[in-house]
């Protein structure tokens, strides 16, 4: 019999799930059936942007958190996938930190040339997901537009839905009074929105420092980012301010852990995501916090408590799509019978030893190379295309050190590709000046 798959989500992870099945089919190998189940019409999840927030047409929550006029926040340098390039996909070499709509593209042509697109249903959310009594998954899934819920069972199951839809959002003493909106960077769409406004945004994470330079070059008339450990400490522009935590909102008054206040219009709680999985049945659901070392999870993919269960990018990310990549061919390599598993105790000391040596790291610099090591890991026991993965963690350092230098200029600096070699051009237009983020305006290099 052939054995069965189910891939929950057609997003990066669930379209690497994808390709390294058909990369093996290509090359000969016998494959199992696999169905991906996306509950968006389209692929490429969170690039797939929507307009929507809240509930969607059938009342399922909005994935989408990503929002217009985004661009990469960091060098695609860093992402690119070794088997496709950014040459191969464009026909030349793009500058380094591409619009939303160029990485789409980038995701979408990939698995467009492999194929795979019949293997998704689409508009189908997966509702829960059991084991059967003979260790295999049942999947009920619903045909959003058909109003029609049916199950299927699986041999394998792969989790790659995500971990940064679900907000995370505190509560400050005064919200239910404050006259302006309140939003977390979930719902976030469009910075014009808050054009000639002053606005308050908490955390300090990359919603916090994006979202917040966004609205700062589209025009909004202050930013001051309210933060719960520590500052970003970047050479802000004149009217931005870090401030310690919010206190409490009196009217449009915000007040501050120091003492100070000052007088908001809107507020943006960028205070990041929760792991949520909902259609996981209680024994097979992750929980864990957004670090490099994710609880559960044999070499970071394999449930431990049943490793024909996967889940694809759940860490915190330096490196995305080509992690994702390493994950999705290291998983299917289990599936295909060519890796082996070792036993329950040598897995748990795995996670334990990888939750210690992030635990050592002491900065930035050592989780990069943290996970440029883990993705190395990954692909030396596959057939993914190696590629010069301290190369990568290179182009990031630069990266840190343009932001450093220049919060609102690093955009405009330009890195070497470890898959091709070559250098991308500098952009046309430095990102502050660049309020077109359409794919045609990018490429006009
Ligand atoms: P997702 O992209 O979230 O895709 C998950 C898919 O699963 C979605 O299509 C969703 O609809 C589907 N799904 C979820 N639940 C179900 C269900 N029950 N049934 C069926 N389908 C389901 N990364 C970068 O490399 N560079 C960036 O500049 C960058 N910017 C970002 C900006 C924002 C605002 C955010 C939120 C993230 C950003 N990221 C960035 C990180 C991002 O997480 C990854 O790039 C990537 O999208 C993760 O891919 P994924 O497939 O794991 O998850
Ligand atoms: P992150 O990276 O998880 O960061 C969350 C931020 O929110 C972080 O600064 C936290 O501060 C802060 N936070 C969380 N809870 C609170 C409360 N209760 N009060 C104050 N501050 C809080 O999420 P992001 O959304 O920035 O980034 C997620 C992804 O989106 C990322 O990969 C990007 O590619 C885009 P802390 O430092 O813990 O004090």
């Amino acid at each position: 019999m052939t054995k069965r798959v189910a891939i929950i989500g057609a997003g990066p992870s669930g379209l690497a799930q994808l390709r390294a099945f058909q990369s093996a089919k290509e090359k000969g190998a016998d494959i199992p059936e696999v169905v991906c189940f996306e509950k968006q019409s389209n692929w490429g999840g969170l690039w797939n942007y929507t307009w929507r927030t809240g509930l969607d047409q059938y009342g399922e929550p909005v994935h989408g958190s990503m929002y217009r006029y985004l661009w990469s926040n960091g060098p695609k340098e860093g992402l690119e996938f070794a088997d496709y390039s950014f040459e191969e996909h464009f026909g030349k070499q793009i500058a380094s930190y591409p619009p939303r709509a160029v990485l789409f593209d980038y995701i979408e042509g990939r698995v467009k040339k492999a194929g795979v697109r019949d293997l998704i249903r689409f508009e189908t959310a997966v509702r829960s997901v059991e084991e059967t009594d003979d260790g295999k998954f049942t999947v009920k899934v619903k045909d959003l537009p058909g109003d029609n819920e049916y199950e299927e069972v699986f041999d394998y199951v792969v989790c790659a839905s995500g971990h940064f839809s679900t907000p995370n959002v505190p509560e400050f003493e005064g919200f239910d009074s404050f006259k302006g909106r309140v939003l977390h960077a979930h719902d976030f769409r469009d910075a014009l929105e808050f054009k000639d406004m002053d606005l308050l945004l908490i955390g300090t994470s990359y919603s916090a420092e994006d979202i917040g330079s966004q609205c700062w070059k589209y025009g909004a008339k202050s930013i001051t980012v309210s933060h719960r450990t520590a500052a970003m400490g970047y050479d802000w522009p004149d009217n931005w301010a870090e401030v310690p935590l919010l206190l409490k909102v009196d009217g449009n008054t915000a007040h501050f852990k120091d003492g100070t206040s000052r007088k908001v219009d809107a507020i943006i709680l960028c205070t990041g995501y929760q792991h949520h999985f909902p259609f996981m049945a209680d024994n097979l659901c992750l929980r864990t916090a957004n670090r490099l070392a994710t609880a559960n999870l044999y070499k970071g993919v394999a449930w431990i408590d049943n490793p024909n269960l996967f889940y694809l990018g759940m860490q915190d990310q330096w490196f995305t799509f080509n992690m994702f990549d390493a994950q999705a061919w290291w998983a299917r390599d289990v599936m295909l019978g060519r890796i082996a598993l070792p036993d329950r105790a040598t897995m748990l000391a795995d996670v334990e030893e990888r939750v210690a040596r992030e635990d050592a790291g002491e900065d930035d610099y050592d989780a990069i190379w943290y996970q440029g090591d883990y993705v190395k890991e990954l692909i030396a026991e596959t057939d993914y295309p190696s590629f010069d993965l301290e190369g990568a963690c290179q182009a990031f350092k630069e990266w840190k050190g343009h932001k450093k230098k220049n919060i609102m200029t690093f955009r405009d600096n330009g890195y070497k590709s470890v898959i091709t070699g070559t250098m991308a051009p500098k952009h046309h237009t430095p990102w502050k000046d660049a309020l077109d983020d359409s794919l045609e305006v990018y490429l006009q290099n």
